[in-house]
């Protein structure tokens, strides 16, 4: 059989975490319409008979303005190294730029072979999917490129197919009922994350972090979450919990739903908003709240 790791690469909001849940079956990873949704390095895995296929899903490629984007674009490169095959993602909807050609190129001109999902084709022109695979050749980026639609589950299975193809021959590198490295405990935090990535607008969910500090099954089966949304300005956690707590308790009604799809059981989530003055430029802060690259959370 063929089987690999493949690091999952592309612009911030490009579509790469749905792309992977997609593939995959399952949620492995969190989705938002804002820019900087994933900020770790998160597997998930795709076996079938004949092939099994790693993912990395990785942070976004973002100019990075303060030390927890920093940490993220580590975490990007590190994740592009050790791996067999690099799947860049394009956001087809979102035209094709001076920016995405050099990308592209970068990380084609490495030893390792890339293939391109060009996505979002549900939401644009057809039109302008040859003329921008024309523009990719033309550039002499030449690498197989497969126009795909996450959210309508269009050329999937061809782009799965494809980059089985990639992967060398071998034994399946994870077991077959695995599907993401997280565990539930993280999921917790990343779900939190979401709904306020939702519900919030602005630097207000950039500037979150949720740490998990407790998370434990009664034995009537119930799950207790505590949780910290730590945020940047004391003005930002009036707005995270809004009038008379409407708000939080919004997000936190939301969360608590996916929370409970995931473990099956119901959850009974309390939830704390901290303030910590700066927290995205201190690296003491971001280790202890998940973000650093040389460690998969
Ligand atoms: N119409 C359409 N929207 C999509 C498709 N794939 C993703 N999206 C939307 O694009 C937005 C970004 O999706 P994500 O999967 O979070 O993008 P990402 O590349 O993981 O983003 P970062 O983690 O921030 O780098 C979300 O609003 C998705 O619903 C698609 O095939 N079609
Ligand atoms: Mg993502």
């Amino acid at each position: 059989m063929n089987s690999g790791y493949v690091a999952v690469i592309g612009r911030a909001n490009a579509g790469k975490s749905t792309l992977i849940n997609v593939l995959v079956g399952e949620k492995v990873a969190i989705v938002s319409p804002k820019p900087q949704t994933t900020r770790n390095a998160i597997l998930g895995v795709l076996t079938r008979e004949e092939y099994q296929i790693v993912f990395v899903d990785t942070p976004g490629l973002y100019r990075a303005k303060n030390v927890l984007s920093q940490t993220m674009m580590k975490t990007t490169q590190t994740a592009a190294r050790d791996v067999d095959l690099i799947l860049f993602v394009h956001d087809g909807h979102a035209g094709l730029h001076d920016e995405d050609i050099g990308l592209m190129k970068r990380y084609s001109s490495g030893d390792i072979p890339m293939i391109i999902a060009y996505t979002k084709t549900d939401i644009m022109p057809k039109e302008n999917i040859p003329e921008d695979i024309k523009k990719l050749y033309e550039e002499g980026i030449d690498c197989d490129v497969y126009p795909v639609s996450a959210r309508k589950g269009s050329n999937l299975r061809a782009l799965e197919r494809g980059i089985a193809a990639m992967l060398p021959e071998g034994e399946r590198v994870i077991s077959e009922d695995i599907v993401s490295d997280k565990s539930d405990k993280f999921m917790v935090g990343e779900i939190m994350r979401e709904k306020i990535l939702l519900k919030y607008d602005k630097e207000i969910p950039h500037g979150v972090a949720v740490v998990v500090n407790k998370f434990e099954r009664r034995p009537d089966g119930v799950y207790e979450v505590d949780l910290d949304i730590v945020c940047e300005k004391s003005n930002h956690k009036a707005i995270l919990i809004g009038k008379q707590g409407k708000a939080l308790k919004e997000a936190a009604s939301f969360a608590r739903g996916d929370m409970e799809k995931l473990l099956g059981a119901k959850v009974f989530l309390t939830t704390y908003v901290r303030v910590k003055e700066d927290w995205r430029d201190r690296p003491d802060l971001l280790r202890d709240y998940g973000y650093d690259p040389r460690k998969n959370s």
